[in-house]
């Protein structure tokens, strides 16, 4: 009863903001997404009599029992072994290779790894859909990076959440030209973390609902944009989609401005530089990073350029990754 997965992180092109179930993590919209092939998640799970409680190591430290970490595990690992019928205790390893809660989603690849490991773990044989609904209930972005390439979690009209899913828009081969270059501007700890500040945003965002009537259109136009292979569609609609959503952080109560100096740089350059012909789009999430949408042929041309604004402390190309997997390597 002992399963390892390794889990892509992915970065969202029309965002999520904004649930319509707390309970089961469903949201007010839909969103879309690229799997990224190099920021992951590996975790172990290993179900068994011997253990006399969950225990969980994540980077190497302990997260201790009666911690908010620790229940948020230890209840997804509840679902899963209700599910399965089973009542042992896990013993879970996870390792990310990237800095955890600095706005690069670590809890989308952490809550895939998670799912699809305890999922094998328990002996339950759940499909590619099933496991999206499962990682969903631990997070919501973690619902994405089940599949790889490019990816759209539909909203769902269900109240059940039946329908709230992952499907796949596009393989990772079918647009392999296609890159995010994330930049990390700060490696602090967000203020407001994103499930805190999406209730903020519906509870008094005045503008909440301008989001939600005009992101079906988002949504639409990143699908035709990745169908056709048309960079200037998907890249523009994204753009447009990012800075719709920070908007609605900027004017909630108390205001969330995840935007630091370097990124308002990077921002402003991104933009210049398109007026000289070089074509890149950026996108942020609920932090500071500003992920530089690119052609792989471009990219020589934006890291270079992008280290010499300063503020950015490192860049990551990542290319189009796959989705979710059982790997053989245990990590304990
Ligand atoms: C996204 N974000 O679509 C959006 C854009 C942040 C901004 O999904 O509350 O960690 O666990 O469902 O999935 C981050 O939110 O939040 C996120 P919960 P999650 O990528």
């Amino acid at each position: 009863m002992k399963a390892t997965s390794k889990a892509n992180s992915n970065i969202a092109l029309t965002k999520y903001w904004g649930k319509r179930d707390k309970k089961l993590m469903l949201p007010q919209n839909g969103s879309t997404s690229m799997t990224l092939s190099d920021l992951y998640t590996i975790t172990t799970v290993e179900f068994d009599k011997k253990y006399d409680a969950d225990s969980f190591v994540l980077d190497g430290e302990t997260l201790e029992a009666g911690t908010k970490e620790y229940d948020k595990v230890k209840k997804h690992l509840d679902l899963i072994r209700e599910k399965a019928g089973i009542s042992e205790n896990a013993r879970v390893e996870s390792k990310n290779n990237f800095p955890t809660a600095a706005g690069l989603a670590s809890s989308a690849s952490g809550f895939a790894a998670l799912s699809v490991a305890a999922a094998k773990a328990a002996g339950l044989d759940l499909s590619p859909q099933e496991l999206s609904i499962l990682s969903r209930r631990g997070s919501g972005s973690a619902t994405r990076s089940i599949l790889g390439g490019f990816v759209e979690w539909t909203r769902g009209e269900k109240d059940d959440g039946s329908d709230s899913v992952a499907k796949q828009i596009a393989l990772a081969k079918d647009w392999p030209e296609f890159r995010m270059i994330t930049t990390i501007v700060s490696t602090a700890q967000k203020k407001v973390k994103s499930t805190a500040g999406m209730a903020k945003t519906i509870e008094n965002c005045p503008y909440y609902k301008d989001w939600l009537a005009t992101v079906n259109e988002d949504i639409e136009n990143v699908k035709k944009g990745i169908k056709e292979k048309s960079f200037t569609l998907v890249g523009e609609t994204a753009q447009y989609n990012c800075l719709k959503m920070h908007a609605t952080m900027i004017t909630t109560r108390p205001p969330m401005i995840y935007w630091m100096p370097a990124t308002i740089a990077i921002m402003h350059a991104i933009l210049a530089w398109k007026e000289e012909g070089l074509e890149a789009y950026f996108t942020m999430d609920a932090g500071p990073q500003v992920k530089v949408i690119c052609l792989e042929k471009d990219v020589p041309e934006l890291e270079k350029k992008l280290k010499e604004i300063e503020g950015v402390q490192k860049t990551v190309v990542c290319k189009p990754g796959d989705g979710a997997k059982i790997i053989e390597e245990h990590l304990f």
